[in-house]
């Protein structure tokens, strides 16, 4: 049965040319006709990694072909990923898989209940790539992949497909607590570092405004049924901060780079998911709204 990777960017490039390399059957989806002919050109996805380039010439098709679709990987950003799905969902076989590796919580929620035939695994990786050049992909960080299935069942067969590509994964039986984790350190760290345009170690200086933000993202994990996932949550920012003290995170490079940023996905959940709960979160709606404005005066999207 082959892999379908749908968004060949930075991550579905990773994934693709490494279960190409182990023999895994792939086939990867572009958006358009001159993406197809520019693909074509180029002979295949090229990746690099430790100093190395290779070029996988893996078979590349448009959402609109006929063939079915059992076992597709979406590798878009949070906000392009239903709109992306929908333009090949005549395709999706009854009982398809869909995994899904956007950032931050809502996307995934949206997929999964406007396509309840299909078996959604939610994945949070912490795997870094970047494109060099649109078909030319950097293995820039090694990390891991946690997959689950938020409405539980077996870990799938083709788990160790991923093993013999070399790509980590770790079942989950609770990803959506990862997820709510993930989002809350994203929250604490990515939007100050854009207003306060710096490297995360230089937030070292703010720890204040850290510790009052993790408390009121804790809350909110609780007011979620997340609780274990506020355990330690400021030491956690923390050490993520110490350990990526020389980075900028992913949110200061896509404004640097006037490229849209996921907030919606972040911030926005947090602030939407307490105000449906009635969650007083006053901290993340005033950093949400300062967050909107930076973006608005670099002409970038607010949402
Ligand atoms: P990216 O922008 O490099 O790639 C997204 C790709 O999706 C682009 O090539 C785009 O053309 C394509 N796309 C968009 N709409 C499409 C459509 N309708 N049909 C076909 N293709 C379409 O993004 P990325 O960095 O690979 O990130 C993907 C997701 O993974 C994000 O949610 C990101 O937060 C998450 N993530 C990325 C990294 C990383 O290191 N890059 C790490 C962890 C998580
Ligand atoms: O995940 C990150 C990002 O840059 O998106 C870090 C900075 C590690 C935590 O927010």
């Amino acid at each position: 049965m082959s892999w379908h990777i749908l968004g060949v960017g930075a991550l579905g490039s990773l994934w693709a040319t490494r279960l190409a390399r182990a023999g895994v059957p792939v086939r990867i989806i572009l958006r358009s006709s001159q993406r197809l002919a520019d693909y074509q050109r180029a002979g295949g996805l090229t990746l690099s990694e430790v100093g190395e380039s290779s070029l996988h010439a893996i078979p590349a098709e448009l959402p609109e072909a006929n063939t079915s679709i059992q076992r597709l990987l979406v590798a878009c950003k949070a906000y392009d990923a239903e709109a992306a799905i929908a333009r090949l969902a005549p395709r999706l076989a009854n009982n398809c898989e869909i995994l899904l590796l956007q950032n931050g919580l809502g996307s995934q929620q949206a997929i999964a209940e406007r396509w309840p035939q299909a078996r959604c695994i939610f994945v949070s990786s912490t795997e870094g790539a970047y494109r060099e050049g649109p078909l030319q992909v950097v293995f820039a960080g090694r990390g891991q992949n946690w997959l689950g299935d938020p409405n539980g069942g077996s870990a799938p067969v083709w788990l160790d497909e991923l093993d013999r590509a070399g790509i980590p994964q770790i079942w989950s039986t609770d990803i959506v607590a990862r997820l709510w984790r993930k989002l809350a350190l994203n929250c604490a760290i990515n939007p100050l570092t854009v207003l306060h345009d710096c490297r995360n170690g230089d937030l070292l200086q703010y720890r204040e405004q850290l510790a009052a933000l993790c408390q009121e993202l804790g809350t909110l994990l609780e007011a979620n049924g997340q609780a274990p996932a506020a355990t330690d949550l400021q030491d956690e920012v923390l050490r993520v901060i110490e350990a990526t003290a020389a980075n900028y995170s992913s949110m200061y490079q896509d404004v640097r780079l006037g490229r849209r940023t996921e907030i919606a996905y972040l911030l926005g959940h947090a602030c939407r998911s307490a105000d449906a709960l009635g969650v007083a979160v006053p901290l993340l709606h005033d950093l949400h709204d300062r967050l909107r404005k930076r973006l608005s005066l670099r002409g970038l999207p607010t949402d």
